[in-house]
């Protein structure tokens, strides 16, 4: 009995670390390397972790998984958006450290905006609003480039580089899970305008 008991419980194990972690590892291993993600493929380690974190991620489905991937970047967005206004705070700014700030908050609010309408149209479930998806996750990704630019044209150093650092990371994670989706159903151009 105990015995029967301890075998179907490591079946049970094998059965949620298989059925759970075959999507999400699947898809870590797909954004691993070119051409789907950025040029240099992501680390497989990086994408598990980060995604893994999220309750719910083990069970999730593709459009769930996406879903996933954009709130956490939108966590991380808003949380930047936080510690950039805190910043702010400090009177003793010089004028051009203010202004890249002040330009990477109104980013991270923006872009935070955007993150939530990618959220909403995943949400909806309608295939044509796919390319809206990509749209506003490629658009948060590129905004966060231009925020750590705005610091390295300007020969500053970032007052918060490992937040900038993740945002981006984070941002691009979701654009390449989003990329993964499958092509809305024909007659219409695929979502990845080629
Ligand atoms: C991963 O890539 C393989 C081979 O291209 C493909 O068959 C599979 O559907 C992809 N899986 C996901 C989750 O994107
Ligand atoms: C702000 O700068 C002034 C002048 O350089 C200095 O006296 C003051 O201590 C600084 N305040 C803070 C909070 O760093
Ligand atoms: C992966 C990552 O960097 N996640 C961070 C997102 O932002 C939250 C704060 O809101 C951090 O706790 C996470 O570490």
């Amino acid at each position: 009995m105990k015995v029967f008991a301890s075998i179907s419980a490591a079946f049970l194990l094998l059965n949620m670390y298989s059925v759970g972690a075959t999507l999400l590892e699947e898809t870590c291993k797909n954004l691993t390397s070119p051409p789907i993600g950025p040029a240099r493929g992501f680390d497989f380690e990086f994408c598990k972790t980060s995604l893994q974190v999220a309750p719910g991620s083990e069970k999730a489905d593709a459009i769930g998984l996406t879903i996933i991937a954009a709130n956490i970047a939108l966590v991380n967005f808003t949380h930047n958006k936080a510690k950039a206004t805190e910043l702010l705070q400090d009177k003793n700014l010089s004028k051009q450290i203010r202004r890249i700030l002040t330009e990477c908050q109104s980013i991270y609010s923006e872009d935070a905006v955007d993150l939530k309408k990618a959220i909403d149209a995943l949400k909806s479930g309608k295939f044509d609003r796919m390319e809206d998806v990509i749209n506003h996750l490629g658009k948060a990704a590129d905004d966060v480039l231009a925020c750590r630019d705005g610091w390295e044209f300007s020969g500053q150093k970032s007052l918060m580089p490992k937040e900038e650092e993740n945002a981006e990371k984070l941002s691009e994670l979701a654009l390449a899970v989003a990329s993964l989706l499958p092509s809305p159903p024909s007659p219409g151009p695929s979502f990845f305008g080629f």
